[in-house]
């Protein structure tokens, strides 16, 4: 795989192509980025960063960690104090989860967004903003059922995070598509360069398939998951004997989940996979990638049962460091 292949794949989006191909030319020490609001707990949303971040730093990348603190205050999730200590737990659960930690470099938003030319400049990014672009950037962002001031404050912060950490990659979920377009729109206005940006696709609910997997409501998967909740979960999951359940579904309403953690989570990190099946059912089923694993989900060959059987076995053995670590932060 050449270098652009390696940073874009399972990427839904990258903007702009031209300028990946770019860093793709000479990879070794660019600097790519993600945010998060401090939780306390990974959640598979969280791992699916981490992976491209995994992936990147195989490619030569250096990566930052914003542990956006001031980001997850603005955003409702609870008293300073508190977010701050749930930021340096998430820290070494991503670490436990297998980000290079020579190769990391965590940094807490409150760190550098508190002091005076920052202030400045967002006041400037305030002035080049409508509040309504700033609400749309949050959509898919904002907790809790009020907008406030602070939710229209927040994307421009987090454009201006771009600057202040020297980074030449943006990396997100699909949700902060949004947050990033308006960073290459308003960043110019106040003499910096417009950030380039990946986006990793959302999963989809676990058990209807439909909409995105939150975990603020219906079911996730997380770090703190035992092995026998994971099991459970994976096997209510919605799993049609199809990679799409909704062939005449232009919009693909409803999706796999089973076959997306698949594909996003367990091919990256495992690069291959084995379906423990007994001899009178056929044997073990192999596959080096993830095409051939769907496929045979489409064809038959490979049972649902089965594909979530050995689904919890790797998810199992993703979260298992994690989950370990979680044990000993509240010991
Ligand atoms: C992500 C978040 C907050 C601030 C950031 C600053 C720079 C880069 C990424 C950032 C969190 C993200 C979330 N908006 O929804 O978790």
């Amino acid at each position: 795989m050449d270098a652009y292949d390696q940073i874009t794949r399972n990427a839904s989006e990258v903007v702009t192509e031209d300028e990946v191909r770019s860093l793709a030319e000479d990879p070794d020490g660019k600097r790519a980025y993600v945010g998060y609001e401090p939780s306390g707990v990974l959640h598979i949303g969280h791992m699916l960063t981490a992976n491209k971040l995994i992936q990147l730093q195989e490619a030569g990348f250096e990566v930052v960690v914003l542990l956006a603190d001031v980001h997850a205050y603005l955003n409702g999730k609870g008293t300073f104090d508190e977010i701050r200590e749930t930021a340096t737990r998430m820290q070494e659960q991503f670490v436990a989860y297998g980000l290079d930690e020579e190769h990391t470099e965590f940094v807490l938003g409150s760190e550098f967004q508190l002091e005076e030319n920052y202030a400045l400049d967002l006041h400037a990014l305030e002035l080049e903003t409508s509040l309504s672009r700033a609400e749309r950037a949050m959509a898919e962002i904002k907790g809790g059922d009020t907008v406030t001031v602070a939710h229209a404050v927040y994307p421009l912060m987090q454009a201006l995070d771009v600057v202040y950490l020297d980074v030449d990659l943006a990396i997100g979920g699909m949700e902060q598509r949004k947050v990033h377009m308006l960073a290459r729109d308003t960043l110019p206005s106040i003499g910096e360069d417009a950030p380039t940006c990946l986006h990793t696709p959302l999963i989809s609910d676990l058990s209807t398939g439909v909409g995105k997997m939150s975990s603020s409501s219906g079911v996730s998967i997380s770090m703190e998951d035992s092995e026998e909740e994971l099991r459970e979960k994976v096997n209510k999951a919605f799993c049609p004997p199809s990679r799409d359940p909704d062939p005449d579904d232009d919009g693909n309403a409803r999706d796999n989940p089973v076959l997306q953690i698949f594909e996003y989570h367990v091919f990256p990190r495992f690069g291959e996979v084995v379906v423990e099946r007994p001899e009178k059912y056929g044997g073990n089923l192999e596959y080096d990638d993830y095409e051939s694993l769907a496929a045979d989900l489409d064809s038959g060959e490979l049972h649902p049962a089965d594909a979530k059987g050995a689904l919890a076995d790797y998810l199992n053995e993703l979260v298992a460091p994690g989950r370990e670590k979680i044990r000993e932060q509240r010991s």
